[in-house]
């Protein structure tokens, strides 16, 4: 009897001691089980490239009034000259939305109403678009194919990582607890709302669902009806250390869905707009935007400018078309721009470059198997088969919109530390602390380098 336990007392001794030794091994609660989603393997989901595409809402304008206007009386004159009708109300600053009357020359109409005393500014109501890529559908696990959260030097299948962006060192002083992060895109599978389902791998995640909002349909309840937004959140703050599936960078913080994007992962700039003063006004410290297009919008930058000067980090996609032009909302001055790696450092040949990108996060390369898993190393979340919202499964996706969350959580875990740095302190440690990567220095290639959590949640500003 006294053996058995002295044996039982080892065993527990060895199991501890290993826990303690392995600082690779994040999970407190044992080895994660196997979680079988058989039937989402084998999609055969594409592997291609959705690039960013141009457009607008055909007969849909946005005019803004000047400040000292009453607009509601400029607008009733404006419809009734011109023949518009009142789509809404611009949320959260002094604009319409508006259809204008068939047959009508957009061009001719647009030059009119500028000229219009009590109008600031007439654009079209632009469309964006969310920038990911489908991949193929895969078993979960930290260990073997979340790569891109290693510490330097980690192994995968083997293979050394000196490309993540040290998430498992910073998890010793971060996980982003007290942080809210808006995932402002298709939507979140955060609720289980009709024929949507709460991913199983996002139980133990912290939501804000009061504030949750969906600027596509106008309810309350901004449930991912593509799959983007529901991967975005996972990089963010999957549930981990729960013995299933993969883990998320920030784990421990909150995430605030806002729907912006339909069903196709499109939506327009005015419900972009919308959903990033949603943000702002409901307590998000971090916007996470992965999406854009291509046009330049005062509607669109207006709302950018309001989040960063309310003290809100807003973290935008570079771009998948893999030219020297930087697309919209990253552009601006008032975000940070992030461009793709892949499993050794390299620039992804989709990451679009320019003098405005300012930093880089792993992205994926589905064209490669750089760690040799058997898998092409694309960002593994969990997300949905996009034809069934309720059947759950683990997705490698590539894209610029994957980058783009590991830098929001990393900036959420900063906040955390500091909840009282600026968002230009915020940014400053994400910028200052990357490493750096191509040429030396900054280069339009990787901005600043690859962002990197352990120095960022280290990162103190200099008195
Ligand atoms: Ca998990
Ligand atoms: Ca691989
Ligand atoms: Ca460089």
């Amino acid at each position: 009897m006294k053996k058995r336990i002295l044996l039982l007392a080892t065993v527990v001794c060895i199991v501890a001691l290993l826990l303690a030794l392995s600082p690779n091994w994040p999970w407190g609660a044992g080895l994660p089980k196997a979680v079988a989603y058989a039937d989402s393997a084998f999609l055969g989901i594409k592997l291609a490239i959705r690039d960013v595409q141009d457009g607008f809402l055909p007969g849909q304008l946005i005019v803004g009034y000047k400040a000292e206007t009453d607009m509601h009386k400029a607008s009733d004159r404006l419809a009734k000259a011109f023949g518009l009708s009142r789509v809404r109300w611009g949320y959260g600053a002094p604009y319409e939305v508006v259809q204008v009357s068939e047959g009508r020359d957009l061009g001719l109409l647009i030059a009119q109403l500028a000229r219009d005393k009590d109008v600031e500014y007439v654009e079209p109501n632009y469309i964006a678009y969310a920038l990911d890529v489908s991949g193929v559908p895969n078993d979960p696990f930290f260990t073997p194919y979340q790569w891109n959260f290693y510490d330097w030097g980690m192994q995968s299948n083997g293979y050394v990582s000196n490309y993540g962006v040290q998430a498992v060192s910073a998890w010793t002083i971060s996980t982003g607890t007290g942080v809210k992060v808006a995932v402002v895109d298709t939507g979140v599978a955060y609720e289980d709302y009709g024929p949507y389902k709460q991913a199983p791998d996002l139980a133990n995640t912290y939501f804000d669902a009061e504030g949750a909002y969906d600027f596509v349909n106008g309810d309350a309840h901004a449930n991912d009806d593509e799959g983007h937004g529901t991967h975005v959140a996972g990089t963010i703050a999957q549930s981990t250390n729960n013995a299933t599936g993969v883990a998320g960078i920030a784990y421990e913080a909150t995430i605030l869905p806002v729907k912006v994007l339909d069903a196709n992962g499109s939506g327009t700039y005015d419900n972009i707009a919308s959903g990033v003063r949603w943000a702002v006004d409901h307590g998000a410290r971090v916007i996470n935007l992965s999406l854009g297009g291509s046009f330049d919008s005062q509607t669109l930058h207006d709302a950018i400018v309001y989040a960063r000067n309310s003290g809100v980090v807003v973290v935008c996609a570079a771009g998948n078309s893999g030219n020297p032009k930087i697309i919209y909302p990253a552009k601006y001055p008032e975000c940070i721009s992030v461009g793709a790696t892949r499993f050794d450092g390299a620039r992804t040949k989709y990451s679009s470059y320019g003098p405005q990108l300012k930093l880089v996060a792993p992205g994926g390369d589905l064209k490669v198997d750089q760690n040799k898993d058997g898998y092409k190393d694309g960002i593994l979340q969990q997300t949905f088969d996009p034809k069934d919202p309720s059947k759950f499964g683990y997705y490698f996706y590539q894209g610029t919109s994957m980058a783009t969350p590991h830098v929001s959580a990393i900036a959420a875990l900063v906040f955390s530390v500091h909840p009282e740095f600026t968002a230009t302190q915020v940014e400053q440690a994400l910028l200052r602390t990357a490493k750096d990567l191509g040429a030396t220095g900054w280069d339009k290639y990787f901005g600043y380098g690859l962002v990197n959590a352990w120095g960022a949640v280290n990162w103190t500003p200099s008195p």
